[in-house]
């Protein structure tokens, strides 16, 4: 997989990329990781990349020459499986979108700062707009390191067995069981009995029901 992350900060995007999963799946040559600065696509000699908004209005707007160029260029080196605009107005992402995306090759995020970017790239390049949750970051890159995350981990061979991604919460629908490791009693606290059992089915079943238990109280609205 390639992501190309197209950004007005790319100094706020880069160490998550040198550390723990994302970094090893870059050095096993899973993932490429292209950062892309808007400003290096300007005309102008003041690198201006956003204007204020026809119409009138608080906030500024990324403008629509900077990008064009930018996506244009990527564009015309090859061909893209999604251009994702990352955007508080868009679809919240979840567990099934990251899901297909990990199967794609070749992605780009392009991040959203100020107020946004002009309706007309939009328009002409994006073809999918997502949104990490219901509430304001001051722009897109912190939402494209949590997309990056969210997909990277997922493409095949960047887990092992002990980090599968198969029991995460989410990808049965329902929040995680507990979880516990040694010792077996901590200031009184003991692990459950039946996960000390080797009763394979049973640990198996006791999750489950767990599971379900904790999804009907934090998010009811999964079930
Ligand atoms: Cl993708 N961008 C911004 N700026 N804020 C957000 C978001 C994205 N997703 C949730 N809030």
């Amino acid at each position: 997989m390639r992501i190309d992350i197209v950004c007005v900060v790319p100094d706020l995007l880069k160490s998550p990329f040198e550390a723990s999963i994302m970094k090893r799946a870059i050095d096993k040559g899973h993932v490429e990781v292209h950062f892309h600065n808007l400003r290096d696509y300007t005309n102008n000699k003041y690198k201006q990349v956003d204007d204020y908004q026809y119409g009138g209005g608080a906030g500024m707007v990324l403008m629509a020459e900077p990008i064009d160029k930018c996506l244009g260029q990527l564009k015309s080196e090859r061909q893209y499986d999604e251009i994702i605009y990352l955007t508080p107005d868009g679809h919240r992402l979840d567990q099934q979108m990251a899901n297909t995306m990990s199967l794609q090759q070749n992605l780009i995020f392009l991040c959203g700062h100020y107020k946004g970017i002009d309706q007309r790239v939009r328009d002409m390049h994006i073809t999918k707009e997502i949104s990490i949750g219901d509430y304001v970051l001051s722009g897109g890159e912190v939402a494209a390191i949590v997309l990056s995350d969210a997909i990277i981990r997922l493409i095949p061979g960047v887990l092992n067995d002990e980090t599968s991604a198969l029991t995460d919460s989410f990808q049965d629908n329902l929040l995680a069981p507990p979880i516990y490791t040694r010792p077996a009693e901590y200031k009184g606290h003991k692990v459950p009995e039946i996960l000390m059992s080797g009763h394979k089915k049973k640990i198996e079943e006791w999750r489950e029901d767990q599971a379900l238990k904790i999804t009907k109280e934090k998010r009811p609205d999964l079930i």
